[in-house]
């Protein structure tokens, strides 16, 4: 045995158990976060984590890759059976270097990029001006109308002027379906890639309450940790077949497979996380199962009663509902900023995250939105009825946002309460 100390540390230990009461005693309502299940944690944490192995099945760097090969074809095969494609890459370390890796793989730096701005529902990989998408590329951004639906007439007309070479299509705070064609139709009129982002959607994709990307976009992108409750991570999908290795490679549809796979490596990561990648495996396992299906409608058919019982006691939902996983609620006609109603909420045991709404006129770090979801009550088995009672408590917390008495007891209630609905084991 070794003598060097491989001690435990206790401390943070303790934190993760506090951080595992703090999800079980309240209500997770932040739409990209879920709970993950015991098998998809037990992998975490095994010793696949150990191994290196650059490069993909049957043609790594690094000697011993035997088993963590089998693991990655496992998750591929799964991943491609689950989302209807012929190429899976699951690599990327989540959903930002996933976005990285497609620009990488199908632009140059300074092309034109055309993409939903942060403010109205994208994504800061969608082309933000500080982020990389908006200083490596030519960032011009589309907004929604005054209501908060897409306006595609809009983004044909910006796509007309601008001549982007990729239009980026799914969003972090849109609560409406997505027309996929109208999409593809835009980026074919001015010959663009697209490139669909459905990684808060992937779960609604797979259980068919909201329509599919594939076949109809060039790329398909999802994370892997929130509907699809695996560990933190991403899968880029698309049609097609990679191509011998070191032939050079034009940035044409045909070869988007391999462009995708040589942006993950060489181009921009190193070993991929095998831990990581035995967790997706475990998920996408999980996810081909009839059952998960049911996990599906069910978070979208808990949205929807859930916007429903807001918007009957007041709250101003933008685009007046829902039809996602998700919905954003303009806190201005209850009094509050989204800020304070993200911390009223929060003393409560309901956690939620601030968002700006459409033409916000606020600052985005004290927004006047809050977002807030479904995926991880239902994943605890939360139904309809459970949903009347969280828009209750939503509604009583606002009412009393400057009560921290009542805040706290109200915490003691609802923790009480989700004593019937634990965390997945
Ligand atoms: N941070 C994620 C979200 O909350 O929507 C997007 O990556």
């Amino acid at each position: 045995m070794n003598d060097f100390p491989f001690i435990a540390d206790e401390e943070i230990q303790e934190l993760a158990k506090k951080e595992a009461e703090r999800q079980a005693n309240g209500l997770e309502m932040i739409p990209s976060e879920n709970h993950t299940s015991e098998a998809v944690l037990n992998v975490l944490g095994s010793r696949l984590t150990d191994k290196y192995s650059e490069g993909y099945p049957g043609a790594r760097y690094y000697g011993g890759c035997e088993i963590v090969d089998q693991v990655e074809n496992i998750a591929i095969e799964r991943a491609k059976e689950l989302f209807g494609v012929t190429h899976a890459n699951v690599q990327a370390y989540s959903g930002s270097p996933a976005n990285q890796a497609v620009y990488f793989a199908l632009l140059e730096p300074g092309d034109t990029v055309l993409g939903m701005h942060l403010f109205y529902g994208g994504h800061m990989t969608h082309g933000l001006k500080v982020n990389f998408s908006g200083t490596l590329y030519n960032s011009v951004q589309y907004h929604t109308d005054k209501s908060g639906f897409i306006d595609y007439d809009e983004v044909a007309k910006m796509a007309r002027e601008h001549k982007p070479k990729l239009i980026v299509g799914g969003y972090t705070a849109y609560p409406r379906k997505v027309d996929w064609k109208k999409l593809r139709e835009i980026a074919d009129s001015v010959d663009a890639f697209l490139l669909a982002d459905i990684s808060h959607i992937s779960a609604l994709v797979v259980s068919g309450d909201h329509p599919s990307p594939v076949g109809i976009a060039d790329v398909v992108m999802t994370t892997t940790h929130k509907g699809m409750r695996g560990p933190r991570g991403a899968l880029i999908l698309c049609n097609g077949n990679p191509s011998t290795p070191l032939k050079k490679l034009e940035k044409t549809k045909e070869n988007i497979p391999s462009l995708i796979d040589r942006a993950i490596i060489p181009g921009l990561q190193g070993g991929p996380h095998n831990h990581q990648t035995a967790g997706i495996a475990v998920a996408l396992k999980q996810a081909l199962q009839p059952e998960f299906k049911e996990y599906g409608h069910q978070v979208a058919k808990n949205a929807k009663v859930l916007a429903d019982e807001l918007m009957k006691r007041g709250f101003e939902l933008v685009t007046g509902g829902t039809d996602t996983h998700l919905m954003v609620i303009d806190m201005n006609n209850k009094g509050l900023s989204g800020k304070e109603a993200e911390k009223a909420l929060g003393k409560a045991g309901i956690t939620v995250n601030k968002n700006t709404v459409p033409f916000d006129p606020r600052s985005p770090f004290d927004p006047s939105g809050i977002r807030l979801g479904t995926p991880a009550l239902t994943t605890r088995g939360m139904k309809e009825k459970e949903m009347v009672q969280v828009a209750a408590w939503i509604d009583e917390a606002v009412q009393h946002a400057d009560d921290d008495a009542h805040l706290k007891n109200m915490h003691k209630e609802i923790t009480k309460f989700t004593k019937d609905f634990p965390l997945p084991s």
